[in-house]
């Protein structure tokens, strides 16, 4: 299996994130993540690692807006530039807005914090000195796999990070910057008929945005139930697309505690709607943080049971772009990763 991967990501790793109440902890979204899977991948005999493609800017802004990307791009030497503070200790600090904007009546304002909080959600997407070009590398792994997939007619895995699921047409949140599925969907919608699957645990609210209003991408994200989980304020059961999009989007909320039955049935009933849809591609957006023990998670989701997702997924018979996402406990996340593609291709 073609597996594409750039180095690009280590320079994005920001000294801390900030959880609820203010408290500064590690950044759970590390480069450590992709050792692991690195080193589980080669320790097999079919992991054909391969350096994305440059594909520009073009299909990234066909998803985001400019603005927002512009912002992505300055936003760390807009501020070293203003704060000497930070020039002094760059390595200690992370650009993070303190004040949000709620889209009711709001507009992205000139100054850089002006844009951070309009741009941003949350205090979870820190940028740093390597955010954007890690972010685009990232992209570019998204674009290659969405590319082999449709050249060679089989699955092919984009090991992204910075994740992407996130990220809307203009916001960065949950450590994602762009959305690296949405931008591979996009890509592929022109060659032909694409459904995107998100398993993260976490609902993907920015893939959910980006697609709600389009017919021609089936989008479905099963997730924890945003009554107790994050994003919180989007992935519930009665969003289901709107105006040419109505009946193509679809959110299966589950609750905490879910173990492989329960994840399995649900998938079932995903499996069956993109059959349905009868789509030439899938994009798969990849998070193992269903994985039980996941520090971020609070599903119960074994080994086995990604072995038995990976089975029933392949079942589709469609070459997928399999989109890296969450997955945090780093231990277990290359086997978990290995195992689902062992059967998965
Ligand atoms: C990204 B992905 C609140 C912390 C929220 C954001 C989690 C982002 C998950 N206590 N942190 O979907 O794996
Ligand atoms: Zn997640």
């Amino acid at each position: 299996m073609k597996i594409f991967y750039s180095e690009e990501h280590r320079n994005h790793y920001p000294p801390y994130e900030v959880f609820d109440g203010g408290k500064r902890v590690e950044y759970f979204e590390n480069p450590d993540r992709m050792d692991r899977i690195l080193s589980a991948l080669g320790k097999t005999d079919w992991a054909d690692l391969t350096q994305p493609a440059d594909f520009g800017l073009d299909p990234i802004l066909a998803v985001h807006d400019k603005d927002y990307i512009n912002f992505l791009a300055s936003c760390w030497t807009e501020w070293l530039a203003s704060d000497p503070e930070v020039a002094a200790t760059p390595e200690q600090h992370a650009f993070l807005p303190a004040t949000f904007a709620l889209r009711r009546r709001t507009r992205p304002t000139s100054s850089l914090h002006g844009r951070g909080g309009y741009y941003m959600m949350d205090l979870s997407a820190c940028i740093v000195a390597g955010t954007y070009k890690a972010a685009l590398a990232s992209a570019n792994c998204a674009l290659s796999a969405a590319e082999a997939a449709v050249s060679d007619q089989r699955s092919a895995f984009g090991l992204c990070r910075p994740p992407g699921h996130h990220a809307g047409k203009d916001y960065a949140g949950g450590y994602c910057f762009i959305n690296n599925a949405s931008v591979a969907a996009n890509w592929i919608s022109s060659k032909g008929k694409v459904a995107l699957l998100d398993i993260d645990y976490h609902g993907g609210n920015g893939t959910q945005d980006i697609f709600y209003e389009r017919s021609d991408v089936l989008t479905i994200s099963i997730h924890g139930d945003p009554d107790y989980e994050y994003p919180h304020y989007t992935g519930f059961a009665d969003e289901t697309g709107a105006g040419a999009g109505l009946g193509f989007h679809k959110n299966f909320p589950l609750p905490k505690d879910t173990g492989d039955a329960g994840y399995l049935a649900t998938l079932d009933e995903a499996l069956e709607m993109i059959g349905k849809f009868s789509p030439s591609y899938l994009v798969l957006s990849t998070g193992m943080d269903t994985f039980d023990g996941d520090p971020l998670g609070k599903f119960h989701v074994t080994q086995n049971g990604f072995a038995e997702i990976g089975k029933r997924i392949s079942v589709l018979k469609l070459p997928t772009a399999i989109i890296m996402e969450g997955g945090y406990a780093n231990e277990a996340l290359g086997t978990n990763i290995v195992t689902l593609l062992e059967n998965f291709k």
